[in-house]
């Protein structure tokens, strides 16, 4: 019988540490994924951040360096100087991206290295126990904003994907969600295009995915995985906000 399902070969066969009804997950198997139908697997070296996604060494079959606060992308930019024939790609959290990195990942992307960026939004951070990020939604409360986000004192949540495609380095960048079987496909899609940046010399790939922290969200997966779609996504709209190659055609 042909086989029409199965677990990627770049992703080692144990139980993840995430949360019940956490989008990691998801997000790490797409990843693998990607880098199976690019062949990517003995090429590949991963960048992890600090947050949830800390363990990445112990679910990807690929070598996997540890960037902690923030300095991914800096780290990633090293790597791929030293060794530009490795496929390099950083998975960050909105607190290591957002808040700790905001420098490297900004100054990365201006430069245009050729890596690619898995930037997972939560609107919060996760691990550390559900603090305000500068993702954190207006009225949303956290651990540090119990009242609610107030944009007069905190500001405003940062967009990344948006502020990711005014600069020059940047050949794509996109918001997506894996909230449902429709929306998992586009954001493999976005997730392929890319890995292709980077094996195409265009520039930084940036492919930002909302997704959900039930535990700190204090909700049930379902309820969390409805709040994706139903209020971050009206906050964070969905979409491709630059992509080089189709700029180039108009
Ligand atoms: C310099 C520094 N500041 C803060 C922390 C604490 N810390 C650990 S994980 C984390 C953020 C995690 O949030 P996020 O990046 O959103 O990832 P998530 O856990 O939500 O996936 C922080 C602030 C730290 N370790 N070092
Ligand atoms: S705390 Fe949130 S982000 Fe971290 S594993 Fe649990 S659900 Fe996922």
């Amino acid at each position: 019988m042909k086989q029409v399902f199965k677990r990627p070969t770049s992703l080692i066969d144990v139980p993840f540490h995430f949360c019940p009804g956490c989008h990691h997950g998801i997000i790490h198997r797409l990843v693998a994924e990607a880098i199976d139908r690019y062949d990517l697997r003995e090429k590949t070296i991963g960048v992890a951040s600090v947050g949830c996604s800390v363990f990445m060494y112990d679910y990807f079959d690929t070598d996997v360096l540890e960037a902690p606060h923030g300095r991914a992308a800096a780290v990633a930019t090293g790597v791929k100087r030293a060794r530009p024939r490795n496929f390099v790609f950083t998975y960050q959290g909105d607190g290591d991206l957002a808040a700790i990195g905001t420098a490297e990942i900004m100054h990365a992307a201006n430069r245009g290295e050729r890596i690619t960026v898995v930037f997972v939004n939560n609107t919060t951070y996760g691990m550390t126990g559900g603090q305000m990020a500068p993702t954190t939604m207006p009225g949303q409360t956290t651990t540090t904003s119990p009242y609610g986000r107030s944009t007069e004192d905190a500001g405003y949540p940062i967009k990344m994907s948006e502020i990711m495609a005014q600069l020059g380095g940047v050949a794509y960048a996109a918001r997506v969600s894996v909230h449902d079987p429709k929306h998992l496909m586009k954001a493999k899609k976005a997730l392929n295009r890319a890995f292709e940046c980077q094996l195409n010399r265009e520039g930084l790939g940036f492919v930002e995915f909302l997704s959900a922290c039930p535990t700190n969200w204090k909700m049930s997966p379902l309820k969390a995985n409805r709040h994706v779609a139903d209020v971050m996504v009206p906050c964070f709209p969905l979409g491709v906000f630059k992509d080089a190659a189709s700029t180039e055609k108009d």
